[in-house]
């Protein structure tokens, strides 16, 4: 998968460079290219934003540069990518569905925003998709286009080491996670469940989807498809004596 990412701030993109994400670029896996958008300006002083039409308070991010910009990755790429992603609040809500979605296709462009937003006609004749990590505001778009790669690289295939940790995930079933233990079996008073150490597999599997089951119930109602559940699910919720959290 290309992804390709524009910005006034090419290093604040360090964190793309270590753990998984960085072992991926290494392997060949994510091919992640960074690109200046001050060098795609004309001018002297490289300005990348100006006044708002209408007045108002702050700065726009001018158009040019950005359409100069993603002629560039085209050029490089030597075809349409599939998504070009604005980040903005106004945009619609990243999900787990939607990372994945954008890990079945090819190439990704993102454009990182700054100041009081970017001119219209980038959203209209530039992007692709409008993306939001959450309803909070940031200060420019660099945060939310790592995040982005970041949740769509865990579906590129060979990306997590352990695909069935993918497959696990919360969300991935509909499902917030179930609690982990490491040793020791006893650390400060607190002791691990007595289940995980019975060796008993059956009983861990359903120890642990009746805590996911719970979790969810409790901190996430929204996300639990009642519909979807199974009869054991049903039996597993309504166990009022489970111990949980
Ligand atoms: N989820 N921000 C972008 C500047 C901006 C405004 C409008 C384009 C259009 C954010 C978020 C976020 C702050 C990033 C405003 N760029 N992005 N920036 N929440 O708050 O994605």
């Amino acid at each position: 998968m290309r992804v390709d990412i524009v910005t006034i701030f090419p290093e604040a993109f360090t964190p793309l460079e270590i753990s998984m994400i960085g072992r991926a670029r290494e392997r060949g896996l994510l091919q992640i290219t960074i690109w200046d958008l001050r060098d795609f300006t004309t001018d002297r002083h490289r300005q990348v934003d100006d006044a708002p039409y209408g007045g108002g308070a702050g700065m726009v991010m001018k158009p040019e540069p950005f359409f100069a910009a993603v002629d560039a990755i085209r050029a490089a790429a030597g075809a349409e990518p599939s998504h070009v992603i604005l980040t903005s609040p106004q945009g619609a809500r990243l999900t787990h569905a939607l990372a994945e979605e954008m890990a079945g296709t090819r190439h990704l462009v993102l454009l990182c925003g700054h100041y009081e937003g970017i001119d219209e006609r980038v959203r209209e004749g530039l992007a692709t998709d409008e993306i939001s990590i959450g309803d909070y505001v940031l200060t420019g778009g660099e945060l939310p286009a790592m995040v982005i790669v970041d949740a769509v690289a865990r579906f590129v295939p060979g990306v997590v080491g352990d695909a069935a940790s993918v497959e696990a995930d919360s969300f991935a079933q509909g499902l917030l996670d179930h609690s982990h233990y490491t040793r020791p079996p006893e650390f400060r008073g607190m002791k691990v469940p007595e289940v995980l150490l019975s060796g008993n597999h059956e009983a861990i599997r359903r120890w642990r989807r009746a805590q996911r089951l719970r979790r969810t119930l409790e901190r996430r109602p929204d996300l639990l498809k009642h519909e979807a559940l199974s009869e054991e699910d049903r039996r597993l919720l309504d166990a009022a004596d489970l111990d949980i959290d």
